[in-house]
């Protein structure tokens, strides 16, 4: 099916575009934040954030794909609900209108009085994204959007994004944190089956141009369909003593486990698709997680990518459990289209159990058997 990937690319692009819009406009991004609330909060911050800009993305990239993929409607998925609650306790359900004046009007019942920045959103949700990627134009994909369903992370790194910080100094090319971090994730997999099989990471904020000051981004996909595997990537060497990068919320016997592995070499980032990105891009060999925090829109893009490259995203409690069973064979890998049961709201699609990602699987071996001992995992 040619122009789904182009489409998924496209929609990134506009996506980024609309996040670097909402962080230039300083006092109107102060208006955009607002607090999440129930069953939708992330269990592991105490404070979490959706911004308009979260929303905003979700239901431009769900507008836009429907539009040129009919197939696709009903199954594009995303980590935002569209009700946004205004300031003034109104809720109002953010979509994209017929038209930009009528976009900006409903932009308007939020953004209230700031009609220049309600009128530069519309135009930006508007916008029509032409590509100049040859290599892009020429993937002609054998998979059908009516087989497909779609995972949309806005902006993932919400935190860091809203805390905006510049500034972070990258360590072995690894950011702990700040803008790097906020990235928006695309990822199409099979209805059927629940595998990742197209991907896009767009980084909004990949590098600042240095005459004129503004953030420039860049995106990456793969397509892992069959025995198809394409990406705009190529795979990164293994190093002989693995780097392993974790979420600084990860615990001393986990840390403890991976220390001798690494070599001293363990890093901590922001951001659940950030760290998959560095796997990705080779700045590290494996992202362990051992807990539930996060969900299918954070790993579906990227563990397509993984995938397209020869690595993978694997469930970890099932793995080490597998293994502890005598069973040597490859892990399962995580899935896309199976909700946790019996539970509610955002957790329904929580990767339970955790995961590992890697590129080689001589660094997925060497990990499950270092975690193998750590008690409680
Ligand atoms: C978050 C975000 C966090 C991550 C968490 C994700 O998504 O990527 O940074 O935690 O797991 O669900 P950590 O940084 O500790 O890895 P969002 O920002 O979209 O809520
Ligand atoms: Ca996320």
């Amino acid at each position: 099916m040619a122009g789904l990937l182009q489409a998924l690319v496209g929609a990134s692009e506009k996506a980024a575009h609309i996040a670097r819009l909402c962080r230039g406009e300083q006092p109107l991004f102060q208006l955009l934040v607002a607090e999440k609330k129930g069953t939708d909060r992330n269990r592991r911050f105490l404070r979490d954030f959706k911004t308009l800009a979260d929303v905003l993305i979700q239901e431009v990239i769900k507008h836009d794909l429907g539009k040129e993929f009919p197939d696709l409607r009903g199954h594009i998925h995303g980590e935002e609900s569209n009700e946004f609650q205004t300031g003034q306790g109104d809720t109002v359900t953010v979509q994209v209108c017929a038209s930009p004046g009528d976009t900006a009007a409903l932009l308007l019942s939020v953004l209230e009085p700031e009609r220049e920045a309600a009128e530069l959103l519309a135009a930006a949700v508007h916008r029509e994204v032409v590509l100049s990627d040859a290599e892009l134009a020429g993937v002609e994909l054998g998979v059908h959007p009516r087989d497909l369903a779609v995972w949309i992370d806005p902006i993932d790194s919400t935190n860091e994004y809203i805390a905006g910080r510049e500034d972070v100094t990258p360590l072995d090319g690894i950011a702990p944190g700040g803008l790097r971090s906020a990235l928006v994730l695309i990822g199409a997999y099979d209805r059927r089956t629940g595998s990742p099989v197209l991907g896009v990471i767009n980084e909004p904020f990949f590098q600042r141009d240095p005459q004129s000051r503004r953030w420039q981004g860049r995106y990456h996909w793969g397509v892992a369909y069959g025995a198809t595997r394409l990406s705009s990537l190529s795979v990164p060497p293994p190093r002989p003593t693995p780097c392993v990068v974790l979420s600084r919320a990860e615990g001393a016997a986990v840390r403890g486990a991976l220390e001798p592995l690494c070599g001293g070499r363990l890093r901590f980032a922001a951001g659940a698709g950030y760290k998959l990105l560095c796997v990705i891009l080779g700045l590290a060999d494996a992202y362990v997680l051992s807990e539930g925090t996060t969900f299918a829109w954070d790993a579906c893009a990227p563990h397509a990518i993984l995938r397209a490259l020869g690595g993978g995203v694997v469930a970890l409690a099932e793995a080490l459990r597998a293994r502890r069973e005598g069973d040597a064979g490859p892990p399962a890998e995580l899935v896309y289209n199976r909700p946790v049961e019996g539970a509610g709201g955002a957790e329904r699609w929580a990767n339970r159990g955790g995961f590992v990602a890697y590129l080689h699987p001589q660094h997925l071996e060497a990990v499950l058997a270092a975690l193998g001992t750590v008690p409680g995992l």
